[in-house]
């Protein structure tokens, strides 16, 4: 592969480079009738022709080439090809599926007629032909119909074929460029990326591609649900010489995002929205020089590579943008720190200092008989249940394994995936799409927007047939989980799990060329305690193996099945979450970096009794030569002790502060009234939360810092602490009625990206019954908002609250 630059590249690198504008509003200008667009060739056409643009490259060629000049005049730099709805998929309205191809190819060579003729009058500035790839009427996300949120109007490889035909049509006729836009639904662009990678494979050839999705309204999420970042990693593995925003919003109203987007892509940034919004008449209305003003400013703060216009810009809207922008300097894209990022309608990203990351098990057919029966039942409501159940319970991405001998799983993936797209609770999250059967992975891969994870591959079947399956994944823009398995079968000691992965990773990342963040290696958490000697070791092996391989494949995450590990003690649920608990705690300091668990189901390390602690280690730690036989009597008591400690009441005879400290460990809020009542008695209310609640929350804070506590844990936490403030709340209103006159105003918000109050609201709470004003905007509060209503309130101080790394930066933002 050849390193040169493109002569685009080149010229970016020195200034912002125009976009033209809208083509579909210059047509209308020309006011033609049906004849016109029919021209000789559609004379006889079967049905109405009037109002299909596309069309026109075809019939009445020079009108085409003729507003390309217009734009070239203005301008412009980049030409897009009239080829927005040149698809099959979108041409079969008019019944000219058949034509796509010829279409397409005109188009791109009266382009590049238009761009040419101008070049040769400007040899010093190069143009460029961007061939317009739209988003066809096909959501591969969304069902049109509302009473069956699974259906589709088309499969993945339809839309993908329909785009690779048009692709082939801009390419013969010369683009120096793609241009995949107007995205509102991200899998149907990647079905379009996808075409486009297969084209450039097939051809051998590379043109740089420009991709531009569409942020609907002030939500700031794409039609399909996905915030800017989420889309962005969805769409990143392509390499794309620039990513940005068009369409439906206008200048002003895109600026968060475009300013979002620039500080977070790798690549360069684009923008050209439309001339505001449409009035009651379908016009636009805003004029060249508001829009220049606003993405002059753009340019000015640094965010812009390439701009230009959507609907109803004109060659005097890119003129009047063009003098905004001249002479500012292109944007230079961020240094982004290497991390592991996924996606499903929200990014998913893995900081250096993240916490552990829980991948729910519950959506599993061989994991659990309840989910396996309602697939088989075709229950599917019931079953998403038990995604959300994952979810709420703090899973960061879900798994989901369909493999039956009963079942088509690569029907039901596909069915289930299709379900949870509609479910924005659930497919917030990136899935991990699990299966022994690599069809059903790909099968899966065709369902999902975000950026998914596969689980799993291996040099099980050799190298040849590993590396088909990582470029499979890599040409979906998945990452990808790595079972430390190969030719011999499954790796058991430490060095044959660190020699197998360092194998793996020499392929993928040298070979291949993948990012090594989008690896996750799995060293096999196997079953121990089984009384067979030869598995005594499994879980230290782990354990170590995880130590060595975060060493020796840098980038690289680790992960394993966590509830493998204590199969011996099926049917006593208390002590196997014990064990799990203690693993996670060894494995996670060993440098684990996430695992497949019973989300809502973890056990706090430090609350596991000492004597049963000890024994759980011994077992994971090969201690001693009777622990399992130790381990297992002992577990004839537990699972008795377990039961009836469900409903162990003994903490109840604590002191009241014992009693809330419990309650906050353990999130039990079934208590709380009665024991608030108790303890004011003896304290004011405001005292209790500064003195006993607040001593509870610290204890939490602490283990949670000493990683022995894992955010789903502190979350409940927190709702427990929330109900004992709202159950204080009226009290000290009351309280507050007879004080003084206000000390000051005080704006408080949690920032954008993040949705955590806890801390915020107690705050509040306190600097409320001290006579201070509180004006509370809540969570996930944009920038602008903060400082739009703290000028509006005029108020003394703004307190910002934000839990997880990406909402420090935000504060900083801010
Ligand atoms: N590595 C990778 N993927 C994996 C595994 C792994 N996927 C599947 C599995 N292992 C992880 N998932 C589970 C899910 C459930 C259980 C164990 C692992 C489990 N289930 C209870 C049981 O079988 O006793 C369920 C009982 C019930 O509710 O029916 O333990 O290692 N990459």
């Amino acid at each position: 592969m050849s390193v040169q630059r493109h002569p685009i590249e080149e010229a970016l690198a020195q200034r912002i480079l125009l976009l033209d504008g809208a083509m579909g509003t210059m047509i209308q200008a020309y006011e033609l009738d049906e004849s016109v667009f029919r021209g000789s060739e559609f004379r006889t056409h079967s049905v109405d022709l009037k109002g299909c643009n596309d069309l026109l490259a075809l019939t009445q060629p020079h009108l085409i080439e003729e507003v390309h000049g217009q734009f070239l005049a203005a301008g412009s730099d980049i030409i897009e090809t009239n080829t927005f709805n040149a698809t099959s998929i979108s041409m079969a309205e008019y019944q000219l599926q058949d034509c796509v191809y010829d279409l397409n190819l005109k188009a791109a060579q009266v382009a590049r007629r238009a761009v040419d003729a101008f070049s040769a009058k400007t040899p010093d500035k190069p143009r460029f032909v961007a061939g317009a790839i739209g988003p066809t009427s096909a959501a591969l996300s969304l069902s049109p119909d509302v009473n069956d949120p699974g259906y589709r109007t088309h499969t993945f490889d339809q839309v993908e074929a329909s785009y690779y035909e048009q692709l082939r049509g801009l390419m013969d006729g010369g683009v120096d460029l793609l241009l995949t836009e107007t995205i509102f639904d991200t899998l149907t662009a990647k079905a379009a990326l996808f075409a486009i990678d297969r084209y450039f494979r097939e051809h051998n050839v590379r043109v740089p591609l420009m991709i531009s999705g569409t942020i609907t309204d002030q939500s700031g999420r794409t039609l399909s649900g996905q915030t800017i970042e989420a889309f962005w990693l969805s769409i990143a593995h392509l390499n794309p010489l620039s990513v940005g925003i068009n369409c439906a919003l206008g200048a002003h109203d895109m600026r968060p995002y475009v300013e979002t987007l620039s500080h977070f892509s790798s690549a360069l940034t684009s923008c050209y929205p439309n001339a505001g919004l449409p009035n009651e008449f379908g016009e636009y209305d805003d004029t060249p020089k508001h829009m220049a003003g606003v993405l002059g400013d753009f340019a000015s703060q640094g965010w812009l590579n390439m701009v230009g216009g959507g609907c109803g810009t004109t060659p005097d809207h890119i003129h009047a943008i063009a003098e905004a922008v001249d002479g500012k300097a292109p944007r230079t894209s961020p240094n982004r720190p290497d991390l592991s990022r996924y996606s499903g309608l929200e990014p998913m990203v893995i900081y250096p200092d993240s916490n552990f990351t829980m991948v729910g098990e519950r959506t599993n057919v061989t994991g659990s008989r309840r989910f396996a029966r309602l697939i088989r039942n075709k229950d599917y409501q019931v079953a998403l249940g038990v995604a959300r159940d994952q979810v709420e319970g703090g899973a960061n991405i879900i798994d989901i394994n369909l493999d039956e001998g009963l079942l088509d799983s690569k029907a039901e993936m596909t069915t289930f995936l299709n379900l949870i797209a509609a479910e924005p609770d659930i497919s917030r999250v990136p899935i991990m799409i699990d299966s022994s059967d690599f069809e059903v992975i790909e099968a899966g891969l065709k369902c999902v927007q975000g950026k998914a994870i596969v689980n799993s591959i291996s040099l099980k079947e050799g190298e040849d047939e590993f590396r088909e399956h990582a470029k499979t994944v890599m040409r979906y823009g998945a990452a990808v989980v790595v079972m430390a398995f190969d030719e011999a079968g499954q790796a058991t000691t430490v060095e044959e799990k660190v020699r197998i992965c360092k194998r793996a990773y020499d392929i993928l990342v040298d070979e291949l060329g993948m990012h090594s963040t989008d690896i996750i290696f799995d060293p096999n958490i196997l079953t121990v305690a089984t009384g067979i000697e030869e598995h005594n070791d499994y879980a230290v092996n782990f354990i170590e193996a995880v130590r060595e391989i975060k060493k020796v494949c840098p980038g690289a995450k680790t992960s394993g099945g966590v509830s493998n590990v204590s199969f011996s003690f099926r049917g006593n649920d208390y002590l196997r979450e014990a064990i799990h608990a203690s693993f996670l705690y060894h494995a996670i300091g060993a440098g684990l970096d996430m695992g497949i668990v019973n989300a809502g189901q973890l056990m706090v390390y430090e609350e596991i009794p000492k004597d049963l602690l000890e024994r759980i280690e011994d077992v994971l730690f090969n201690r001693r030569e009777d622990a399992t036989e130790r381990l297992v009597d002992f577990a004839e008591s537990v699972k008795t002790a377990g039961k009836t400690r469900e409903k162990d009441d003994a903490w109840r005879e604590g002191t009241v502060e014992a009693r809330f400290r419990h309650a906050l460990l353990h999130g039990r809020s079934d208590h709380l009234d009665i024991d608030l009542q108790e303890a004011l008695e003896k304290y004011k209310p405001l005292e209790i939360i500064e003195g006993p609640l607040m001593d509870g929350m610290n204890i939490v804070g602490d283990l949670f810092g000493a990683g022995k506590m894992f955010l789903p844990q502190v979350v409940k936490t927190a709702r427990v602490m929330k109900q004992a403030v709202a159950f204080l709340h009226p009290l000290l209103e009351a309280e507050k009625a007879g004080g003084g006159s206000s000390r000051g105003k005080i704006l408080m918000a949690t920032v954008k990206g993040d949705v955590h109050d806890i801390g915020k609201n107690i705050v509040g709470v306190v600097l409320g019954c001290n006579n201070y004003e509180v004006i509370d905007l809540g969570v996930m509060v944009p920038a602008d908002q903060i400082l739009k209503t703290a000028r509006e309130e005029a108020v003394d101080i703004i307190g910002l609250s934000g839990l997880i790394t990406p909402s420090l930066n935000e504060m900083v933002h801010v």
